[in-house]
């Protein structure tokens, strides 16, 4: 049983979690087509600034229209169903262009036990809230979990994930505040070896005094889990906020200096207009967008769909013409 597989997907909460991102998205979109039928340069303008103010980002923008441009061409337009499908492919190209990184398949096959996750990302984006999730996530799949308090910079962080672990139901290593956060990882790897856990995930400081020091803390980490298992940590997660919208890109930037980001968790999606930011950070980092969070709830994470986060996007609501 891979570990994952009580990880379904849900669309309805999906379309709940992009509400706003939709709401903003359409109301543009509409006003540009009541007065547009054809596609003419007009109309490509309008998109771009929609693309844009949905943040999109401007070389992600640009792509897509040159392939939805390209499908215009090839062929023809007649009518507002037309312009959405080809946007809708043209949006899809973009996830799709990087192939296996959205391959559900290989995220969800994983069998090295235990398996050990890294979440790294700046102060208050989410990174506590969404380990509590997944926790709770692998827990529910029949995995044993251990939560490992790294986070030792602020006094309340190892209380905080405390809490989460006793939500999920899963085990608990800290040291307390001010301890060395690979000392807490060495141990809480260790205890994984020796009492056959599932899944390790480190929790780990947002507010650093430096660049510098945060790629020393993180590397020592890195260390000290290679030493007990060679290909640990099989997963650097980094956590960003949606809702920072094109600023979440430049965070990223920053931490794949310091550390291999190997996937992202995009979190407040529900709270913000700026869900296209996931296109963006495809594109433009080349890691995959692996888990939203659209809610505040134990419930409200999920797996990354481009199907459904594109379906969800461009689905009209209510008032809008169909
Ligand atoms: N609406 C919404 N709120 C979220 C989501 N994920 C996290 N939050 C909220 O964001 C706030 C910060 O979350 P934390 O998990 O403490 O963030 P953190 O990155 O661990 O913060 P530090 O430990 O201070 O670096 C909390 O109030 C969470 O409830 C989400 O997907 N949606
Ligand atoms: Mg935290």
């Amino acid at each position: 049983m891979g570990l994952f597989d009580f990880f379904k997907k849900n669309k309805k909460d999906v379309h709940q979690g992009l509400e706003k991102t939709r709401k903003h998205f359409w109301q543009r979109v509409q006003q540009m087509l009541t007065a547009k039928r054809t596609i003419d340069q007009e109309v490509l303008d309008n998109l771009e600034e929609i693309l844009i103010l949905s943040d999109i980002g401007i070389a992600t923008t640009e792509k897509i229209l040159k392939v939805l441009k390209k499908k215009a061409f090839q062929k023809g337009y007649q009518s507002v169903e037309d312009l959405l499908g080809y946007l809708r492919e043209a949006m899809l190209s973009i996830f799709l262009e990087k192939g296996r990184l959205y391959d559900e398949q290989v995220w969800t096959a994983i069998e090295v036990r235990p398996y050990v996750i890294l979440v790294v990302g700046v102060n208050g984006v989410g990174k506590t809230t969404t380990i509590g999730k997944l926790a709770y996530q692998f827990h529910q799949a029949g995995n044993r979990v251990l939560l490992a308090a790294a986070d030792t910079f602020r006094a309340a962080a190892v209380e905080q994930l405390r809490i989460w672990a006793q939500r999920s139901s899963a085990a608990f290593v800290e040291k307390g505040q001010g301890a060395d956060p690979a000392a807490v990882a060495y141990s809480a790897v260790e205890k994984a070896l020796k009492e056959n856990y599932d899944v390790v995930i480190i929790d780990t400081a947002g507010r650093l005094h430096n660049k510098s020091h945060l790629m020393r803390q993180l590397g020592k980490i890195h260390r000290v889990i290679k030493k007990q298992i060679p290909e640990a940590p099989h997963e650097v997660l980094l956590v960003l906020d949606a809702s920072t919208g094109q600023n979440a890109l430049r965070q990223a930037q920053e931490f794949m200096q310091v550390t291999n980001v190997s996937a992202i968790a995009l979190t407040k999606l529900d709270g913000t207009a700026k869900g296209g930011v996931v296109l963006a950070i495809c594109d433009q980092l080349g890691i995959p967008v692996k888990y939203i969070g659209i809610g505040e709830q134990i419930t409200d994470l999920q797996l990354f769909n481009p199907y459904d986060f594109v379906d969800a996007l461009l689905k009209p609501t209510p008032a809008t013409p169909a």
